[in-house]
């Protein structure tokens, strides 16, 4: 008696002002791990190097599972779909950089409580799956449609609010080519492993990751917009708790580091020798193609351009960078800034908000130069 759902929930909040993270910070950092920095070397992510982050729990699908994928609501022609029908479908491959809308908050001054992201929730895959408009394409949607709820086979509870994961997209990013969406059933070649969605997920080039519903099992069309828990509450950008807030769409430009020299092992610290030190990062926007580059070695008092590596055709994946760096004996602050064609940039002050979304300050990597002891 008198027991509520909402008594295992605890109110999104702000940490107080010397508050260390807590348990339930530690609890959610350990399921959902980052990309170790070191990793940025490579153009695709390894499998098992890619960040992962679950709301809930990872649904069991054994591969004998009988998965169907429904496209339903305001359709002419419902779909339920197995996998081989869907392989039956026209395939397309997209590199894409998965970043977490989280990535960063738990840099933030004052920090909101949640998954603690540094900078690492960040990775590149390629996708392999069908163009989600040629399924649309095939239910055929009603000229009224407004939505499309994508729906995860993975349950929970969220601030008190019992729920499957859901995510919509407007009708027009749904079926459009820039990007375009796909339901995959592939990462770099493999079935999905299981944390990153077994046997489908959404893949929303140059969106934030919460749009990239994974154990997809529902495609609905709607005929009204979608305010389900993950579209109207969370992922908005926020000054005050009473506010509607923005929605959080698509990645704003971020550049890091490849950590150079060696770290050690509790500070994470770097260590380089005196001389040429080569500095190598990756760079990446959502909103536009990046452009440039430029690189600080004094706590961001001066910068000079990176070189970029050029446009390979893969407009949703990271571009790596390389800059020449001639180290003295001393401590130095390393940082790199992305700009994209747009002319967006990352800020040197921390756009905060309350739910920590989409924080691309600047990186900042303590670097110490000191020649070989002994
Ligand atoms: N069904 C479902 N889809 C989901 C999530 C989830 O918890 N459940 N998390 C989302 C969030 S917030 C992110 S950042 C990405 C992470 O994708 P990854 O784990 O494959 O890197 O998945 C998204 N898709
Ligand atoms: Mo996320």
């Amino acid at each position: 008696m008198g027991h509520r759902l909402a008594d295992t929930s605890s109110p999104a909040r702000l940490a107080a002002p010397d508050e260390g993270i807590g348990r339930d910070e530690l609890a959610l950092a350990t399921r959902n791990h980052g990309l170790p920095l070191e990793a940025l070397r490579y153009d695709v992510t390894p499998p098992g190097l890619h960040y992962v982050l679950t709301h809930y729990d990872i649904p069991y699908v054994p591969d004998d599972t009988a998965w169907r994928l429904s496209v339903t609501g305001r359709v002419q022609r419902p779909l339920h779909l197995d996998l081989a029908d869907l392989k039956g479908f026209p395939q397309v491959t997209t590199r894409v950089t998965l970043e977490c809308a989280g990535n960063g908050r738990a840099l933030l001054t004052p920090r909101p409580v949640s998954q603690p992201w540094l900078v690492e929730a960040v990775g590149t895959a390629e996708w392999t799956g069908v163009p989600l408009r040629l399924l649309l394409a095939a239910a055929g949607v009603d000229a009224d449609a407004v939505d499309v709820v994508f729906t995860g086979a993975d349950h929970g509870v969220e601030r008190g609010v019992e729920q499957d994961y859901q995510r919509s997209l407007p009708i027009d990013v749904a079926t459009g080519t820039e990007p375009e969406v796909l339901v995959a059933h592939a990462m770099n070649g493999a079935p999905l492993p299981p944390q990153h969605g077994r046997p489908l997920r959404l893949i929303v080039p140059g969106w934030y990751g919460m749009a990239h519903v994974k154990w997809l099992r529902e495609v609905a069309v709607t005929d009204a917009p979608f305010t389900g828990f993950q579209q109207s509450v969370a992922y908005r950008l926020r000054q005050e708790s009473g506010e509607e807030g923005e929605p959080v769409t698509r990645i704003v430009p971020r550049a890091l580091l490849v950590p150079p020299g060696f770290p050690d092992f509790m500070s994470r610290a770097r260590v380089v020798r005196p001389g040429t030190v080569p500095l190598e990062g990756r760079a990446w926007s959502g909103r536009a193609p990046v452009t440039r580059v430029d690189v600080s070695t004094d706590a961001g008092r001066t910068w000079r351009e990176a070189e970029l590596e050029p446009d390979d055709g893969r407009p949703w994946a990271w571009r790596r960078w390389h800059f020449g760096w001639t180290a003295a004996e001393g401590e130095y602050e390393l940082s790199a800034r992305a700009t994209d064609a747009e002319g967006h940039t990352q800020p040197l002050q921390q756009p905060w908000n309350r739910g920590g979304f989409a924080n691309n300050l600047v990186q900042r990597v303590p670097v110490l130069c000191l020649a070989k002891e002994g």
